[in-house]
């Protein structure tokens, strides 16, 4: 039992020094080598859409935590059986640890951009972990013999620990090197070091009221802490704008290429544009705003001249993933951009510094690529980008939606006026109406805060006069129409495939 005990110790200590000692080795290569990282890219690319969905609602924002953390106790099983294998079969338990190192190689070399070196830090990990196991593996528990009697496992565990120990401390300190290396390639000082020109073309300043400032109710602005973040990078790229290109081909008349300066030195305009996701649900946060910097890419597209059947601008980051935005709607007028600048600062690195792309009336996955290196026109016919393939609506315009912030769920008023307030949004067709009702009576016309634009969410409150309510439970519903005419439809659906509907609902209780 206690040699089983010191099998699998064997195991967990030989994968740590595997994984700690491939860590200075990916550094050097770059981004996305690490057999950590780039297992856990490959998972989120395998894993079907509904586990995948699963995920981002149980987890929120911590599906990424949740997923390493399966990473890893999946990996540390793996290795106490690898561990536990080799106290019979030496050579087995090391061909555990040197498969775990061909996941990782083929992992790091599939990914899409890899170098020609990717492979390196898992085979270099891999290595070391197959070292460490045979030198490590109690002696006396080699091939075919009987396991040691318990008497003379007290040498053979002293000298475990003793080498374990060391094997510890080195896979550490490699770790932490490994990281120290990694910050000097940060490109974090590089984005505090940016000095954004101003626009040319500023946003005009947010009208009187456009946030009614009420406890509970959504600020107007995000602040960006609270500003829901949705991408499939495990590891926050780290692009810099050192040796940046934006390149701009496929059917154009005249290819482009611009760096990093080329796009500051455009004129720039300044918009204040709410982004939201396809997979917020009613009721859901997986929407902001923020005051946007960019280069007008309407303006990129008439110099580059696309041909006549290119109805499809395929937007791709450094880290391969893509992104399909018919050339029409960037055409149409909206202020579709190449964005540098996000609150008046250089973009956030998890936002997509240092370009990003942001189309009013989209849903992001097809409008707002961060990290954002590539632009090329093809047709919808031709290509189909990152969550297409995964069923998701090649064309996705954002739905009318609308929210009640307040009054909380669940929560008691008393008898007398309630404030109901809450968020709506139907970017670039704008928001004409909200109204509310309460346990399905007639519907009330809310008063709507002023907008900058129709490229935004906007504020809405009603006053309730629960002075005559019956004590018990009420349903507060609310629904919103755009400035077409079109009326939020009250059957709910689901996010797949292109964004959810129905009316939002709040039950509250009147003492
Ligand atoms: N490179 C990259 N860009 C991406 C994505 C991604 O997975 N990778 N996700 C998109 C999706 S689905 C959304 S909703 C927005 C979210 O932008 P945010 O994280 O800044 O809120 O980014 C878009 N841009
Ligand atoms: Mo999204």
């Amino acid at each position: 039992m206690r040699t089983l005990g010191l099998g699998a110790a064997t195991g967990v200590v030989a994968a740590g020094a595997a994984l700690g000692s491939a860590e200075p080795v990916a550094a050097l290569i770059g981004r996305g080598t690490s057999p950590v990282v780039a297992v856990g890219l490959a998972v989120i690319d395998l894993v079907p859409r509904p586990v995948k969905d699963f995920g981002i609602r149980t987890f929120g924002a911590n599906d990424k935590v949740a997923l390493l953390t399966g990473v890893f106790v999946l990996l540390a099983l793996f290795a106490m059986a690898c561990g536990v294998v080799s106290l019979r079969r030496r050579w087995l338990g090391a061909a555990g640890v040197a498969l775990f190192g061909a996941v990782g190689v083929l992992a790091a070399v599939t990914r899409p951009g890899a170098g020609p070196l990717a492979w390196l830090p898992s085979l270099a990990g891999a290595a070391v972990g197959v070292t460490v196991l045979v030198f490590l593996a109690p002696r006396g528990a080699a091939v075919g013999s009987a396991p040691p009697a318990s008497g003379s496992a007290g040498p053979s565990r002293r000298r475990f620990l003793r080498l374990s120990g060391v094997v510890v401390v080195g896979a550490a300190g490699l770790g932490a090197a490994g990281r120290f290396l990694e910050n000097l390639r940060d490109v974090a000082r590089e984005r505090l070091s940016i000095a954004l020109p101003a626009a040319t073309d500023p946003a005009p300043p947010l009208p009187v009221g456009v946030d009614p400032g009420l406890p509970d109710l959504t600020p107007f602005l995000t602040p960006e802490k609270d500003f829901y973040r949705v991408d499939t990078a495990l590891a926050v790229p780290q692009l810099s704008t050192d040796g940046y290109r934006l390149r701009i081909h496929g059917r154009v008349r005249t290819p482009l290429t611009l760096t990093y300066a080329d796009l500051l030195d455009r004129d720039l305009v300044e918009r204040v544009i709410t982004l939201s996701c396809v997979s917020n649900e009613v009721g859901g946060v997986l929407a902001g705003t923020a005051r946007w910097l960019g280069v007008p890419l309407k303006s990129l597209l008439d110099e580059v001249q696309p041909e006549a059947g290119a109805d499809q601008i395929v937007s791709r980051s450094v880290d391969g993933w893509t992104c399909g935005t018919p050339t029409s709607v960037v055409r149409d007028g909206r202020d579709a951009l190449i964005v540098v600048g996000m609150n008046g600062k250089p973009l956030p690195i998890e936002r997509g510094y240092p370009v990003r792309m942001l189309v009013p009336g989209l849903y992001g996955y097809v409008s707002a690529t961060k990290w954002l290196v590539d632009l090329e026109l093809t047709s919808f016919a031709a290509f189909d980008p990152y969550w297409v393939q995964r069923g998701w609506k090649a064309k996705a315009p954002i739905k009318t939606f609308s929210r009640i912030d307040t009054p909380r769920p669940l929560s008691g008023s008393k008898a007398g006026p309630v404030t109901v307030a809450g968020v709506a949004w139907a970017q670039h067709r704008g928001i004409e109406r909200v109204e509310v009702r309460v346990d399905g009576g007639t519907w009330n016309t809310a008063t709507l805060a002023p907008v900058p634009s129709a490229d935004t969410w906007r504020m809405w409150r009603w006053e309730w006069d629960a002075t005559t309510a019956a004590p018990g439970p009420h349903t507060l519903e609310v629904r919103a129409t755009d400035r077409t005419g079109a009326t939020q439809p009250e059957r709910r659906a689901k996010p797949f495939p292109d964004g959810a509907t129905g009316w939002h609902s709040v039950v509250v209780t009147v003492d």
